[in-house]
């Protein structure tokens, strides 16, 4: 494969460990970088090893709780622990009025764009795709965004990114992403799915800080909780709600994609998906073994379920990062044979 020059928006956890497992990927480029607050551009590659020691270690406070409105963690009433310099602490940096503005006007040299934004306002990741697209942007974009309903609002677009040329992937993490894959790579024995069950697990003690983001968008899949009351949770807050669960929070009927992102490829009902898991932060090791089942008919008459684990020694970054460079590398190929709009992970595998 010809080599692929790619962005990434977001330096938070998900932003810099993508940049990490590119390098261990053939044919990556990473070329752009940005945040809030800068802009990093270097068409040669950019020294992601430089990159990464600036950032890591800058606690992710401000981008993880002001859902990407340029809100900061003052304004919008959330106590800051540190002060996060985010990718200006990179030599290879600058300070920006418009991050997302300098990477667009590069657009014509970048093959794939990785939206490693928080969307604790739903439609962040939609708003940033229209800029793209308004800006005349013709790539790949792709998001790990996990909530069901701003898939539609995707699709809602896809005349635009077809207009554009843009082949935008969508829900390309781990769950959806990875986990939504393999439903239907598994389903393939069926001709009819009954249900998918999908269960992680995560042990996020060390990962902890950098994943402040995931945890707070986590909790807000709790009864008591929405996507806007979670976003105004204090840190303190935080702390005393993983406190109450003891360091183990375990969650059942999330809204994570894989509903619609399954019923969209034609695999099975998006009411027959169920997303669920488990999540400790007081431990690294996974608090249980991540597994999809698929039940289904076989054309004979059978019923069976097929399961997919992973190994629980695979870290959430390696889950979530792997597939998202994987997915990106499929939507270059499928952008550069000319096929736009927008694209599921279930829709890069065997059809149903
Ligand atoms: O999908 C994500 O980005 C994170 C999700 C949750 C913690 N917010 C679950 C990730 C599942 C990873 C499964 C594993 O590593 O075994």
């Amino acid at each position: 494969m010809d080599e692929i020059t790619f962005a990434v928006l977001g330096t938070g956890g998900i932003g810099r460990r993508a940049f990490e497992v590119s390098q261990h990927k053939d044919a990556l480029t990473p070329v752009a970088a940005c945040d809030r607050h800068g802009v990093a551009v270097d068409f040669d590659g950019l020294d992601v090893d430089e990159l990464l020691a600036a950032t890591e270690g800058n606690i992710d406070n401000e981008v993880a709780t002001d859902g990407g409105t340029g809100a900061t963690a003052a304004e919008s009433g959330v106590k800051q622990h540190g002060e996060r310099k985010g990718v200006v602490a990179s030599s290879q940096a600058r300070r920006s009025e418009d991050p997302i503005q300098d990477i667009i006007d590069h657009g014509d040299r970048i093959d794939a764009v990785l939206l490693a934004l928080p969307n604790y306002e739903h439609d962040f990741i939609p708003r940033t795709a229209d800029r793209f697209a308004e800006g005349d942007y013709s790539g790949v974009m792709i998001d790990v965004l996990k909530r069901s309903r701003v898939i539609d609002m995707l699709d809602d677009r896809s005349d635009e990114f077809e207009d554009a040329g843009i082949t935008f992937i969508c829900g390309a993490g781990a769950t959806p992403g990875l986990l939504t894959g393999a439903a239907a790579l598994a389903a393939q024995s069926f001709v009819e799915v009954t249900s998918v069950d999908i269960w992680w697990g995560v042990g996020l003690k060390s990962g902890y800080e950098d994943n402040r983001g995931t945890v707070r968008e986590d909790i807000a899949h709790l009864p008591e909780y929405d996507i806007e009351t979670a976003r105004e949770l204090s840190e303190d807050e935080i702390e005393a709600i993983i406190d109450d669960h003891d360091g183990v929070i375990e969650f059942e009927d999330m809204e994570h994609a894989d509903d619609v992102l399954l019923e969209r490829a034609g695999v099975c009902d998006a009411e027959d998906v169920a997303v669920g898991g488990i999540l400790d932060v007081r431990n690294d090791e996974k608090p249980t073994t991540t597994t999809v089942r698929v039940t289904g008919r076989t054309f004979d008459g059978e019923t069976a379920t097929n399961t997919f684990q992973l190994g629980d020694e695979t870290s959430m970054e390696a889950n979530v990062n792997g597939p998202a460079l994987g997915y990106l590398k499929a939507g270059v190929r499928r952008n550069r044979a000319g096929e736009y709009g927008v694209f599921g992970p279930a829709d890069l595998m065997p059809g149903f």
